[in-house]
């Protein structure tokens, strides 16, 4: 299926949404999100807006589905590990770094764990919703230790007795504090991306993508 629109996923409601929402609009689009449906037309240029999870964006781009996604770095790079390791297809490029979005991924261990370094987690149990990224550190540190994975609530993991410590996304820190945790290592420093798939575009839609680009450019350089 070969659609003459343009077709790009952002997140349907998070913490990346208001973001794109905004960006889209200020880069010319003329595009009604009130109504709350998965696929929108922008009225002004031939460009199809989905909105989805933010975890089907990058799975979206990479089998063609979608021309563009706009997704945090940290789902996309847990995306491309987990498909390496199943030796599925996980191509995609990057259109462009956003300025938004940012955070970082960080183990964190309850207040009264005694860590000095990686290795104090040797046969631990983490709890996080990014296995690959976080067993890709522990790897490379050449520490045993084994994840459990948890979608939501992270970071009570400790405290319920699941896990030992967890990894997992900070910003302020205010919730690891809550939670009587914290940060000691990051892993992983994330912001929200542009990304493209390898599908074969027409120039028209390649010409589209390269004026939505120095756009997009444009609006983030207005803000520096
Ligand atoms: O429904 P959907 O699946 O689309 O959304 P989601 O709930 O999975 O994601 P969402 O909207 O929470 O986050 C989307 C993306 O925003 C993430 O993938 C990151 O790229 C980015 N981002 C930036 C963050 C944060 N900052 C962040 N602070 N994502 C999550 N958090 C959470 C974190 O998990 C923890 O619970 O905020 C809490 C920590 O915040 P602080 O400020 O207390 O440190
Ligand atoms: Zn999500």
């Amino acid at each position: 299926m070969t659609s003459q629109r343009l077709r790009i996923a952002i997140q349907k409601s998070g913490r990346l949404s208001t973001e794109t929402q905004a960006l889209l609009k200020a880069c010319g689009m003329k595009l009604n999100l009130r109504e709350q449906r998965l696929i929108s037309h922008v009225e002004n240029m031939p460009i199809d807006i989905l909105r989805v999870r933010d975890d089907d964006i990058p799975g979206l781009v990479m089998d063609g589905v979608v021309d563009l996604g706009f997704v945090g770095e940290n789902v996309l790079e847990e995306e491309r590990l987990e498909r390496e390791a199943k030796g599925d297809k996980a191509e995609y490029s990057v259109v462009r770094r956003m300025d938004f979005g940012g955070c970082r991924l960080s183990l964190a261990v309850p207040e009264e764990f005694d860590y000095a370094a990686p290795d104090s987690l040797q046969n631990c149990r983490l709890a996080t919703t990014y296995p690959y990224l976080t067993q890709r550190f522990l790897k490379e540190k050449g520490v045993d230790c084994s994840t459990v994975m948890l979608k939501g609530s992270v970071e009570v993991a400790p405290r319920a007795g699941l896990a030992d410590a967890i990894c997992d996304l900070v910003s302020t820190g205010a919730t690891l504090e809550a939670n009587g945790l914290k940060e000691v290592e990051v892993i992983f420093r994330s912001k929200a991306t542009l990304i493209q798939g390898t599908r074969g575009l027409s120039e028209e839609q390649q010409s589209l993508i390269d004026k939505l680009q120095v756009r997009i450019n444009g609006v983030i350089q207005a803000k520096e």
